[in-house]
C-alpha cells in the first residue's frame, strides 16, 4: 500500500525557509543567483583552465581532456582548480564571471584572440573542445547528428537521475515513496534505452568513441558500476547487459581512468586536488 500522502498544502506565495530543510545541499543553494563574495580565480600556465570538481558533470571534462591528450592534441594541456562547491567556492566572484549559472564545471580558454573566452555546462564545454580540436565528434551527417542528439540526451535526462532519483533516495531528509518512484522508474526507463542502444552499437553513438561517451558514462556508467547512491541492487542495475559491457570497456582506459581522479580531494587513494600536469598522475593511475 502506498505511503499516506502529506497534508501540505501550498501557500499562494512561495517563501524560502532558509535552507533549514535539512536536506545535504540546503546550506549552499539559495533562490536567487550571483556572486556572494569577491574572489579571483587562479590561473596556471595552460591556456586551457578548469575549474571543476569530480563529480559526474565535472568528470565528463577531464576525460575528454585526458583522451584528447593521449590522441596527441598537446593543446589540451591543462590546469584543473578544485571548486569546493558545499564550501561555496561557486559564489566567488571569479567563478560567477565564468558560469553565472554557479556549477561546475567551468572553463575559460586562455588561447583565443580577445580571451579568455569562458564555457559553461558540460555539454557546451564538451562541443567546444570538439570542435577546437577536430575530435571526438564525426563528421559524417548522420553520425555526427547521432552523436549530438545522444549529448543532448544526457544533458535532458541526467537530471532524473542525480536531482530526481539520487536526490529523494539518498539525500532527502524524509524518503518520499511518491518521489523515488517516479524517478526510479525514469532512471530505469532511461538505462534501458541505452542498453537497447549498447546492444547494437559498441560506443553511444555508433562505432567511434564520441562526446556523447563522455558524456553518459560518468552519470550511467557510473550508476551501472554500482557507484552511484548505493543503489546497485535497489534499480538492479545488473539487468542492463549491454550497458555494463561499454561501461567496462570505457573503465579500462587509461583517459577515463585519468579524468576520474582529477579533483577528488576526497579520494585519499588516487584523487587529485589538482591537476597541473601528466606527471601528477604519477604513482596513481
Ligand atoms: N547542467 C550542468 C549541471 C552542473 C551541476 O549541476 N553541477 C553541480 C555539481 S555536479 C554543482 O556545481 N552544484 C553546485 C550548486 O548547486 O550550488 C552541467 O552539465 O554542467
Amino acid at each position: 500500500m502506498a505511503q499516506e500522502l502529506s497534508d501540505y498544502t501550498p501557500p499562494k506565495v512561495w517563501e524560502w525557509d532558509g535552507g533549514a530543510d535539512g536536506n545535504k545541499f540546503a546550506s549552499i543553494n539559495r533562490p536567487t543567483a550571483g556572486a556572494r563574495e569577491e574572489k579571483d580565480l587562479p590561473v596556471g600556465k595552460h591556456p586551457l583552465q578548469l575549474y571543476s570538481l569530480g563529480t559526474p558533470n565535472g568528470v565528463k571534462v577531464t576525460i575528454m581532456l585526458e583522451e584528447l591528450l593521449a590522441a596527441g592534441h598537446t593543446g589540451a594541456e591543462y590546469d584543473a582548480w578544485l571548486i569546493n562547491i558545499m564550501d561555496g567556492d561557486q559564489f566567488g566572484s571569479g567563478f560567477v564571471a565564468a558560469n553565472p549559472n554557479s556549477k561546475i564545471p567551468a572553463l575559460m580558454d586562455h588561447s583565443v584572440k580577445g580571451g579568455p573566452q569562458r564555457v559553461f555546462e558540460s555539454g557546451a564545454i564538451l562541443f567546444y573542445l570538439a570542435e577546437k580540436f577536430d575530435a571526438f565528434l564525426p563528421k559524417d551527417n548522420a553520425a555526427r547528428a547521432a552523436t549530438m542528439s545522444w549529448l543532448m540526451w544526457q544533458m535532458g535526462s541526467a537530471p532524473y537521475l542525480g536531482g530526481g532519483f539520487g536526490h529523494f533516495y539518498a539525500y532527502a531528509p524524509v524518503k518520499i515513496e511518491y518521489a523515488i518512484n517516479r524517478f526510479a522508474m525514469e532512471v530505469k526507463r532511461e538505462m534501458d534505452v541505452l542498453d537497447k542502444q549498447l546492444a547494437e552499437h559498441e560506443f553511444i553513438a555508433g562505432d567511434e568513441l564520441t562526446i556523447a561517451d563522455f558524456a553518459i558514462y560518468p552519470w550511467y556508467g557510473g550508476l551501472a558500476r554500482g557507484l552511484l547512491y548505493d543503489a546497485k541492487e535497489f534499480l538492479q542495475v545488473e539487468s542492463y547487459e549491454h550497458v555494463g559491457r561499454w561501461a567496462k570497456q570505457l573503465s579500462e582506459r587509461k583517459a577515463f581512468q585519468r579524468g576520474q581522479v582529477v579533483n577528488r580531494p576526497w579520494d585519499e587513494e588516487k584523487g587529485l586536488k589538482e591537476r597541473h600536469d601528466a606527471s601528477d598522475f604519477d604513482g596513481k593511475v
